[in-house]
């Protein structure tokens, strides 16, 4: 080892530790962004005394005049700039940001260092001229400023350093996928895992807000980096490159934001995944529960590791052996989720009558997930229901921890992340847990056969009464024939 890469080590070292006590600093672009797209007036570059250039790369980092960098935090900064540099660019094969003119003396990329503690923020990439050199889209040029105390990391580099190249591809896009995808690659460039606990815990405590929610301040559109992750290993295999393609996708060349980034996902999960927006959505919802302590091996490939805040808020827990009748369900956003867990499972095997009655204006994708915890592998039915109410039954065993419905709003199937439209829409609930009719006669008990007379049998959908299958008992039939062959009955 050489003595410059040996200093660089233990600089690295030493800032790990400031990193983990600046962990909950923002980023100040998506107020650097409004900024711009408002006013078209961007915030003035800060002072420089001297500069390092790349010999690699067309990166140029600044030296400020009101706070004390060493020539090694500069050597080191300008490493952090390189790595994100060859990996976006080299590595995934993004573009190239686009170059600045003359600002900063050349075209290269300038990175500063300021005070930035007046935005909270460890780092802003701040939008100046739309670029000319892509006429094929709606592309800004920019620099990087990083604060004097909580920027100077692998982190804030690359995620601030994938901010331009966004603005390369689409200065319109939402604010939200800018700091989804930042968050995704600072992960994948500092650590080689997209990890970050604690913006990922904040995600999960909240799953029943929009993919695309967005609120200054927090941690949300952060932690939400998860979903692309999960598009990466969902369905491309733990591949990235999904990741380029929306933003590939994405692009556009006016300021008018068509198409936007869910449609690019759209079209990309259609072309050739046999999926949609809609596919993928329902499936997440299966995803960001098994993980952590209900982690199963078949999902996220750090699942396991996730600790205990980054666990799926679970919205209503109910003992697996009892019934509820016209349960409210906490309201869910459009693309969000709302899980009810039913805890307690004996260890016998049971049938759950499960129906529900959404928001009429909403399409809804309704699952139950049986999970095993440590003991097997998560097993989930789908309900089939379409539209916005409906009724299913499926089997949980004593091999069950636990047994969760995941609830998903679909809306009508055109969310639009433009619009800032989150608005939670309503449920209701009911559910039954009964014994399996005898398998030797096939004769249904008689607590089933009392169920049974509780139906109205009007065909309306769900009829909101604890095993009060509304549509009668030739689907209560078919749901169980259903489900005991799962069972292996
Ligand atoms: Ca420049
Ligand atoms: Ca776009
Ligand atoms: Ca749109």
């Amino acid at each position: 080892m050489t003595k410059t890469t040996l200093a660089l080590g233990i600089l690295i070292v030493a800032l790990s530790g400031s990193i983990e006590a600046e962990a909950q600093i923002r980023c100040g672009t998506p107020q650097a962004l409004e900024r711009f797209r408002v006013r078209a007036l961007p915030m003035p570059r800060p002072s420089s005394t001297k500069t390092l250039d790349s010999d690699k790369y067309p990166l140029r980092f600044h030296y400020p005049a009101d706070a004390a960098i060493s020539e090694q935090q500069g050597a080191m900064i300008m490493f952090f700039m390189e790595q994100a540099w060859h990996y976006s660019v080299d590595v995934l094969g993004y573009d190239a940001p686009p170059g600045d003119g003359t600002a900063g003396g050349d075209e290269r990329i300038d990175f500063y260092v300021e005070d930035l503690s007046y935005m909270s923020a460890g780092g802003v990439t701040v939008p100046e001229t739309v670029s000319y050199e892509r006429s094929d889209r709606y592309a800004l040029s920019g620099y990087v400023s990083l604060d004097a105390s909580a920027g100077l990391n692998c982190e804030t580099v690359s995620h601030e350093f994938h901010h331009v190249i966004q603005m390369g591809y689409d200065g319109a896009e939402d604010p939200a996928f800018f700091e989804n995808t930042s968050s995704y690659i600072q992960g994948l460039v500092c650590s080689g895992v997209p990890y970050v606990g604690w913006v990922l815990d904040t995600f999960q405590q909240s799953p029943g807000l929009a993919i695309d929610y967005f609120t200054p301040g927090d941690a949300y559109q952060y932690g939400a980096y998860l979903w692309l992750q999960f598009l990466s290993e969902a369905y491309w295999d733990g591949d990235p490159l999904p990741v380029r393609l929306l933003w590939e996708g994405t692009k556009q060349v006016s300021s008018n934001n068509e198409p936007d980034y869910l449609d690019a996902a759209d079209a990309i999960l259609k072309a050739d995944r046999g999926t949609d927006l809609w596919g993928m959505l329902s499936r997440f919802s299966e995803w960001r529960l098994v993980a952590g302590r209900y982690d199963d091996g078949r999902h996220f490939s750090n699942g396991a590791a996730w600790d205990s805040g980054a666990t799926v808020a679970i919205q209503d827990t109910h003992n697996a052996n009892g019934r509820i009748n016209d349960a409210e369900g906490l309201p869910v956003a459009e693309t969000g989720t709302s899980y009810i867990m039913l805890d307690n499972v004996l260890s016998r095997d049971a049938l759950v009558d499960f129906s529900f009655d959404g928001d009429p204006s909403a399409s809804w994708h309704v699952q139950a997930i049986r999970l095993a915890e440590g003991k097997g592998r998560a097993q989930v039915v789908e309900s089939g229901i379409e539209g916005a109410s409906g009724a299913f039954t499926f089997p949980i065993s004593g091999d069950d921890a636990s047994a969760v419905i995941a609830i998903t709003n679909l809306g009508d199937f055109s969310h639009d992340p433009d619009l800032d439209e989150w608005t939670q829409a309503p449920f209701k609930y009911s559910y039954e847990v009964r014994d399996p009719p005898d398998t030797d006669t096939g004769t249904p008990s008689a607590e089933d056969a009392g169920a049974d007379a509780g139906n109205g049998g009007d065909g309306s959908g769900c009829g909101c009464r604890a095993a009060g299958l509304s549509r009668g008992r030739s689907l209560l039939d078919l749901a169980m024939s259903v489900a005991l062959a799962e069972l292996g009955m």
